[in-house]
């Protein structure tokens, strides 16, 4: 028996810890695939019992021309990706969105803005009074608009935001082949303005941009590191979108999501594992087996920001197949 799964098998399993090795770490995610799972769900089940799943709606409020240089992105400008230019959502376009989710059964309302950082001004504002519009629908808010100040996140605190996305994307091995005019640090740093305003942090990344399993493991290593743990953690598997830098990328083996999903449950039993971007090339069965191993959010709805996701009927489908508990009540009011 390996010293990491020694320490699971003795119902330690659920305490929190801070101080992953990279080695500890990489043993799990090699682990023999049963013996991952197995030690997954034990902790899943004990932190997490119910399977109860979280429904996150995301809708795209600015969409494209983003001057970061992610080379997954197909929002930004360094890329040939057909984004057509559209008009920023308004005030009261987001707010039926979010009416719109809520009545589809969403428990989260995700608001994205492709921008590096926020700036101050009329399209902050309306960001606040989006905020505030998404709570007093009883959802929680989320925001994902890249970089931002202490101020700017006090504000955002103030108007109720419940968490804001900010993803490491990759390891800091990695990083530099992925995005040049954004650092690791930086992020980092964004994180902490986020967790000292007060609000819950979204924060995770991407695999199948040809990383290694060592990049997975560091990637992990800083999440699980982060004191306290993200409170969310969406794992995406790549879309490799056309005129992106990454368009070529051959799609992540759907097993290599779950060992990811399995290993980030062990990491931080407690956080929200969230299914994120590329489930409609997992199918049913992969998907099936991050719910049991650690995955206990989905985003719900057809669109992530710009490419698709499962239709709502397929995830009832599947939620209902899994016989996983979500709250569909809502529709019915
Ligand atoms: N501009 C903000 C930022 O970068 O923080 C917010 C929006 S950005 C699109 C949110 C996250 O979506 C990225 O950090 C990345 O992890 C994920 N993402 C973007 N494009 C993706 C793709 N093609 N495949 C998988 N995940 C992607
Ligand atoms: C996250 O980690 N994934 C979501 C959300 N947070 C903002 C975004 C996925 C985007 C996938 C590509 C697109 O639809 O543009
Ligand atoms: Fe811009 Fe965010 Fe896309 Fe990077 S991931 S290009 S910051 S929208």
């Amino acid at each position: 028996m390996t010293q990491t799964q020694e320490k699971i098998s003795k119902s330690e399993f659920t305490t929190l810890r801070h101080d992953w090795t990279l080695e500890e770490i990489e043993g799990l995610l090699n682990q023999p695939l049963m013996d991952l799972l197995w030690n997954a769900q034990l902790v899943h089940r004990h932190a997490n019992p119910g399977y109860k799943v979280q429904l996150a709606s995301l809708l795209s409020v600015k969409t494209g021309g983003c001057e970061e240089d992610c080379a997954y992105c197909p929002q930004s400008i360094h890329n040939a990706s057909d984004i057509s230019s559209q008009n920023d959502l308004g005030i009261d376009q987001v707010l039926e969105g979010a009416k719109a989710a809520k009545k589809a059964g969403a428990d989260r309302f995700c608001m994205g803005w492709a921008w590096r950082e926020i700036r101050d001004g009329e399209k902050f504002e309306e960001m606040l009074e989006m905020v505030r519009g998404v709570r007093a629908l009883g959802l929680e808010a989320c925001v994902t608009a890249g970089m931002l100040s202490n101020t700017q996140a006090l504000r955002l605190a103030d108007a109720g935001l419940t968490a804001y996305n900010h993803n490491l994307d990759t390891s800091p091995e990695h990083y530099g082949q992925i995005i040049t005019t954004r650092t690791y640090e930086e992020r980092l740093e964004t994180l902490q303005r986020v967790r000292s305003a007060g609000i819950t942090i979204c924060c995770g990344g991407i695999i199948g941009m040809g990383e290694s399993v060592a990049d997975r493991a560091s990637l992990l290593k800083v999440l699980a590191n982060l004191t306290p743990h993200p409170e969310s953690v969406p794992i995406n598997a790549l879309v490799a979108v056309e005129g992106t830098k990454l368009e070529s990328f051959s799609q992540v083996d759907p097993l290599e999501v779950v060992r990811m999903v399995a290993t980030a449950r062990i990491l931080m039993p407690y956080s929200r594992v969230r299914l994120s971007a590329g489930r409609e090339q997992l199918g049913k069965e992969a998907q099936i087996l991050c719910l049991l191993v650690g995955a206990d959010s989905i985003f719900y709805g057809e669109t992530l920001l710009t490419t698709s996701n499962p239709s709502i009927n397929a995830d009832r489908e599947l939620l209902e197949q899994a016989g996983v508990e979500v709250r569909w009540e809502l529709e019915c009011e």
